[in-house]
């Protein structure tokens, strides 16, 4: 059984990302590994948080020009891990493909709902009404969902259900969305791929 890893650089003048994810951890591969490094620290705490509970293996570090703002740095960290799960996933076959998380924290509850169809779209209610949680702003939380999903190539819903402390149902997203990732991306014991589609169809197009 193939390893699922990759590993990726991506360089522009606002930003230097280096990525490592490996999605098979635990017993009988590498244990999980996960040291995420943006400078913003929220952001690193909801990237941890969607790792460790998404059970994969994730060393992520970026140089981003935050003297301008958290803007490109959460943006491209992002979008630079969606390439590498994407890259890591390879062909949706084998997989179960569908998966859903639901995660509270406290008096926050988060719903998220993923597809591997390779049709990338995102949907976010996410009810945070501060400006900030500590350095990353609030309205880039739902930039890095639409950025991630749009590179992983994958369907995302995700839905804060109910809660009070913007902290709380930040990170009950994360966590339901990390929840929903690993249903969707366990081996099923089979090479099959996990659509209706014709055969030539998803050979050709890879979307489900
Ligand atoms: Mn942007």
């Amino acid at each position: 059984m193939t390893l699922r890893e990759a590993t990726l650089d991506r360089r522009t003048n606002e930003t230097k990302i280096h990525v490592y994810i490996a999605l098979d951890v635990g017993p009988s591969h590498a244990p999980q590994r996960i040291s995420v490094k943006t400078g913003i620290g929220f952001l690193d705490h909801m990237l941890h948080a969607l790792a460790k509970h998404g059970g994969f293996s994730l060393e992520l570090t970026c140089e981003g020009d935050l003297w301008i703002d958290d803007h490109h740095t959460a943006e491209d960290c992002a979008i630079a891990l969606g390439a590498a799960f994407k890259q890591a996933l390879g062909p949706i076959r084998g997989v179960r493909r569908f998966g859903t998380g639901h995660a509270p924290l406290d008096e926050s509850l988060s719903r998220a709902v993923v597809d591997l169809s390779s049709r990338p779209y995102c949907h976010t209610s996410l009810q945070l009404r501060r400006e900030k949680i500590g350095e990353l702003s609030c309205e880039m939380i739902p930039h890095v969902f639409h950025s991630f999903a749009t590179e992983a190539g994958i369907t995302l819903h995700v839905d804060v259900l109910h809660g009070s402390n913007d902290h709380h149902k930040a990170e009950s997203a994360f966590k339901a969305t990390a929840l929903a990732l690993k249903e969707a991306i366990t081996r099923t014991g089979t090479d099959d791929v996990p659509s209706t589609k014709g055969r030539s169809q998803h050979l050709t197009t890879g979307v489900l």
